[in-house]
């Protein structure tokens, strides 16, 4: 964000990395780099901070932080910040709407009236989220909230995550697919990375059956985007809501050319006011760190507090 960057100059000397300028770049400044503030969609690893010896801190901006190789950063010592909490609201927001608009049909019928359908006769009825239960696949800061949401729509929500929160009101499931077999609709919103990676998959689709509708707010690699293809091709659900992709911003023609279901470009936070306040984090936390005073959003694998500084 332009505003973003320019808090950044005023304090920092900053080079622009894309992937056209990038060894342009890193092969004469990698030796002074010494903090990365990225966007979080393109991987970084082992073969970027070799190049970067001095390479103290990266900011993210964006709470999921799973384009960063941790192992990597960890054997390094590299501090790294996410933008946690101050999003959590607008992704809760964004996934009600869509759950809505998938469920709700919305978009299809937009189309309908603009395209002069109605004249001809009125939009089909569409599904309900009246006799729904929803199964959410995460229960952390932004589950929670959507949870409530939901709640407050009187719909009953149920839970997977891999502990159960028993301060919370809402029955956990230990196991997905069991969770899958007794609901109609699933919510992600889990981290990306090796520990979710299609845990969506073919059986789960099935579980979830020909009523099942699938939000997607967590990340492409949570869900087999091939098996959600043919689950929605062949009826085996309902239909789907995606706002996260396998391959961003390429999204399979099989998925465009299906009528059931709504697909958004990855905007869970992207509004003016949100995108605003991640983007101060990134800088606030870049600036804390160059104080002396700590990374202030480090993530939970972050070599921080340093071990001898833990209680
Ligand atoms: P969070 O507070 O860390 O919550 C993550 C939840 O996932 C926790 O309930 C955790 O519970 C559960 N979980 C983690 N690994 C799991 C696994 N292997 N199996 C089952 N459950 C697992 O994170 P958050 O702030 O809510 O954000 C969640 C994710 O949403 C982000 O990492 C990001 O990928 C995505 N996101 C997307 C957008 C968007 O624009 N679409 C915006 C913001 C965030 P347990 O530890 O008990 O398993
Ligand atoms: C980010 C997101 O805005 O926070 C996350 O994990 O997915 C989004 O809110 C996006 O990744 C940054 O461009």
């Amino acid at each position: 964000m332009p505003q973003v960057v320019q808090a950044l100059e005023e304090r920092f000397e900053v080079h622009h990395l894309d992937p056209q300028s990038c060894a342009g770049i890193i092969t004469p400044l990698g030796p002074e780099i010494r903090a990365i503030a990225t966007h979080g969609h393109d991987a970084i690893g082992e073969a970027l901070f070799s190049r970067l010896p001095r390479l103290e801190i990266i900011a993210n901006f964006g709470v999921g932080y799973d384009s960063i190789d941790l192992s990597a950063v960890s054997e390094r010592g590299i501090i790294v910040t996410n933008t946690p909490q101050v999003l959590d609201d607008e992704v809760a927001d964004l996934t009600v709407g869509l759950l809505l608009a998938t469920v709700r049909r919305l978009p299809q019928a937009d189309r309908y009236l603009r395209e002069g359908h109605w004249l001809r006769g009125p939009f089909p009825l569409s599904p309900t989220l009246r006799t729904r239960t929803v199964g959410m696949i995460g229960m952390g800061r932004i589950g929670r909230k959507i949870a409530r949401r939901i709640s407050a729509f009187d719909v009953p929500v149920v839970y997977h995550a891999r502990g159960a929160k028993p301060e919370l009101p809402w029955r956990h499931y230990g196991d997905l697919l069991t969770m899958a077999r007794d609901v109609d609709t699933l919510i992600a919103i889990v981290p990306g990375g090796a520990g979710t990676r299609h845990m969506v998959n073919a059986e789960v689709l099935r579980a979830l059956g020909p009523e099942g509708i699938l939000i997607n707010v967590a990340r492409g690699s949570v869900v087999d985007e091939p098996a959600l293809i043919s689950a929605l091709q062949s009826g085996t659900i309902l239909g789907a809501g995606l706002d996260v992709f396998a391959d961003e911003p390429r999204v399979p023609q099989a998925l465009v050319e299906l009528d059931n279901v709504v697909l958004v470009p990855h905007v869970g936070s992207a509004t003016h006011h949100t995108r605003g306040i991640m983007g101060q984090l990134v800088v606030d936390n870049l600036v804390s760190w160059f104080q002396g005073k700590g990374p202030i959003t480090p993530v939970p694998e972050t070599p921080w507090p340093k071990p001898h500084q833990r209680a």
